[in-house]
């Protein structure tokens, strides 16, 4: 919904304000000269010509510039002098439209409170053009989020995150939240974090995949979860987190993996229609432009991904596509975003459903990378269990997951869905962590 107040369509303004605001920068025009507001955010700049001072203040929205003339008010105009870059203040004053400034209007300041003085100095300048390294940004982030460029990618994450909610709600599923603490392992494999749980071994969860596949024999049909990864890969890469953050669905009742590709590109488009909706403004701050993709999205098969690939690099069946194959695929193909299917059975994780040599699975990938990956999976008990034994996993270890198996379970199938990796796609990001508010690798614990 569309703020009543203002051309910003991302900020629903709450009919509840705080005291110490009335509006926003952005709620206020030209068209409200002559009236009476107080605005709130931090002190972005502060000039003082002596006998009249100018204050850029920062908030959520934007800026605004506040002016104090001193014959009328010594006592602000005092305490103005005191303040330092990036302290927090509270002022009351009166719109006057004025062409010259930004927005078209100033505040004519009446009153000040000074709610936090910011230290000296600053760890990171906030406004400053010279570009600070990527490290020092982490480690301030705080500070780093009220940088326009840092600050829209969270506001486009927040938006691509209501977007989803709202398509999947629409299209009938369920918001759940699983176990993020497990006595086994959810995707096999060793990656996982392991804890102490009162003296005896838990795990972090790596997906909710055990869980959400359970709750398709619960009767529940479609769930989606906005879930927390954790995943002890040793490698560190420009596109892993070891704690990410995903969409992930599963729906029963379903034909084959097709009906979930259908959900998991209906998802997609309606994420990007609703940023191209409610943040133009981020999107220019960062200078991304983004078109919306035409559905159905192209469909390619790991054969035939296969058959390019052969053709630049020594590629065998059976290979695991990795960054250097993503990127050389995509280089041969004319569109952005597509779903590579049928990968070879060994490729893919125990429950995904076979059919011959190939697994019923696939990738969605963006721009040469991995957003997304699903499958449907194996619903018979006595299917799964062998496939397991096949693949070397004690059983045991899956009790709670295969007893849901035992009593009534419908064909399903999901995907969990990279949000950190979409955002990194879609507003041209180098690296993963700028879309993540505190990243977790290898080397940073904090802050
Ligand atoms: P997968 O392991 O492919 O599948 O993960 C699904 C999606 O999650 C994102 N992702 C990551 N993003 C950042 N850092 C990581 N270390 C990381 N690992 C995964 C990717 C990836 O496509 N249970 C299955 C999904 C399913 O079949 O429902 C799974 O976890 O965007």
């Amino acid at each position: 919904m569309a703020c009543p107040l203002c051309s910003t369509k991302n900020i629903t303004h709450s009919p509840i304000m705080n005291m110490l605001r009335s509006h926003y920068a952005m709620d206020i025009s030209p068209e409200m000269d002559g009236e009476k507001v107080r605005v709130a955010g931090w002190v972005e700049d502060i000039r003082n010509l002596g006998g009249i001072a100018f204050i850029i203040l920062r908030d959520r929205t934007g800026r605004m510039q506040i002016t104090a003339i001193k014959k009328q008010n010594p006592e602000i105009f005092k305490e103005i002098t005191s303040l330092t870059r990036e302290s927090v203040i509270s002022a009351v004053g009166t719109c006057q439209k004025n062409e010259k400034v930004m927005n078209g209007w100033e505040l004519l300041l009446e009153e000040m409170e000074v709610l936090s003085i910011a230290q000296t100095p600053l760890p990171m300048g906030v406004v400053d053009k010279v570009n600070v390294d990527f490290d020092t940004r982490l480690d301030n982030r705080i500070i780093d989020l009220r940088r326009d460029e840092t600050k829209a990618v969270f506001m486009i994450r927040h938006t691509m995150l209501g977007a989803a909610a709202d398509f999947l709600r629409k299209n009938g599923f369920i918001e759940v939240h699983t176990p993020k603490i497990s006595a086994s392992s959810s995707e096999g494999g060793t990656e996982v974090f392991r804890i102490d749980y009162f003296g005896n071994d838990a795990y972090l969860v790596q997906s909710p995949q055990l869980y959400k596949q359970m709750l398709m024999a619960s009767g529940l049909d479609r769930v989606y979860e906005i879930a927390w990864y954790f995943r002890a890969e040793e490698h560190d890469t420009s596109r892993h987190l070891n704690e990410s953050t995903a969409i992930d669905i599963e729906m029963a009742f379903i034909e084959n993996e097709e009906d979930v590709m259908k959900i998991a590109e209906g998802l997609t488009n309606a994420i990007i229609q609703k940023i191209l909706e409610e943040n133009s403004r981020e999107l220019e701050v960062l200078g991304v432009k983004i078109d919306l993709p035409s559905l159905p999205y192209p469909r390619i098969s790991y054969d035939e991904v296969v058959e390019i690939l052969q053709k630049e690099m020594d590629f065998k069946w059976g290979d695991d596509l990795g960054t250097d194959e993503e990127n050389m695929l995509a280089k041969h193909l004319d569109y952005d975003v597509y779903f590579i299917t049928r990968f070879p059975l060994e490729a893919k994780p125990f429950y995904a459903m076979a059919d011959g040599k190939y697994a019923r699975a696939f990738d969605l990938e963006f721009k040469g990378m991995e957003i997304s990956s699903g499958a449907q999976r194996i619903h018979d008990y006595e299917m799964l269990v062998s496939r397991m034994k096949e693949l070397g996993m004690n059983v045991d270890n899956f009790e709670d997951y295969l007893n849901a198996f035992r009593y009534g379970m419908p064909p399903h199938g999901g995907f969990g869905y990279g949000i950190e990796r979409l955002l990194m796609r879609l507003l041209n990001r180098s690296n993963i962590r700028e879309c993540i508010l505190f990243p977790r690798d290898r080397k940073r614990l904090r802050p």
